[in-house]
């Protein structure tokens, strides 16, 4: 192997080793949100920027929805997929939702209180769930990292968006899986050979 293919294997290694595993999933921002106050079921996000908009997925993506919690006195819902997260979910449990087409997440909230109902659904205009996250840096959690993280205010008094907390993550398509193991392939080749050479 030349020197010039040497370094293009290892420009293409570090760019292929160093790449996010994920399909990315885009945030359409319909107007920024603010900063969480009080939002307990993560944390680490309290006093985070959140905005209101909508998620759109990749054709082929399969999404990843993880329950992370929920703190409210009210029977709210996260549906997706003819499935529900409720305040009976356990942080951690996992809906799945593959996407034939690049399309808008199918996924909505729900609330039934004695004083108030409420829906909301992604890609509905004045959307009114927090979403964190920018697309580029991993949400971290104390359940994992995400692309992002939703939060469900379903208007009760304390309107701190933790009511219904779900982490999302588009997990890798059949070609990037493919891409990721030539990647790792170049990757073992090219630290076999410095090792010949050292
Ligand atoms: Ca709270
Ligand atoms: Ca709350």
């Amino acid at each position: 192997m030349s020197i010039r293919h040497t370094a293009f294997g290892a420009a293409l290694c570090a760019g292929l080793c160093g790449a996010s595993p994920a399909a990315s999933l885009e945030l359409v921002i319909d107007r920024p949100g603010g900063a969480a106050a009080g939002f307990d079921v993560v944390s680490s996000l309290d006093d985070e920027r959140f905005a209101f908009g909508a998620l759109v997925a990749p054709a082929g993506a399969t999404v990843r929805y993880t329950f992370l919690g929920s703190e409210a006195g009210r029977a709210n819902l996260f549906g997706v997929a003819g499935d529900a997260f409720t305040a009976a979910s356990s942080p951690g449990d996992v809906l799945a939702q593959t996407l034939d087409s690049t399309a808008l997440l199918q996924f909505g909230f729900a609330s039934a209180g004695d004083d108030r109902e409420s829906v909301v659904v992604n890609g509905r205009l004045r959307s009114e769930f927090a979403i964190f996250g920018d697309g580029a840096a991993p949400v971290q959690t104390r359940y994992g990292s995400f692309q992002y993280v939703l939060g469900f205010d379903d208007g009760g008094p304390d309107a701190d968006y933790d009511d219904l907390v779900v982490g999302v993550s588009a997990v890798p398509e059949p070609g990037s899986y493919a891409l990721m193991a030539a990647g790792l392939g170049l990757c073992g080749l090219a630290a076999r050979r410095r090792r010949q050479r050292g």
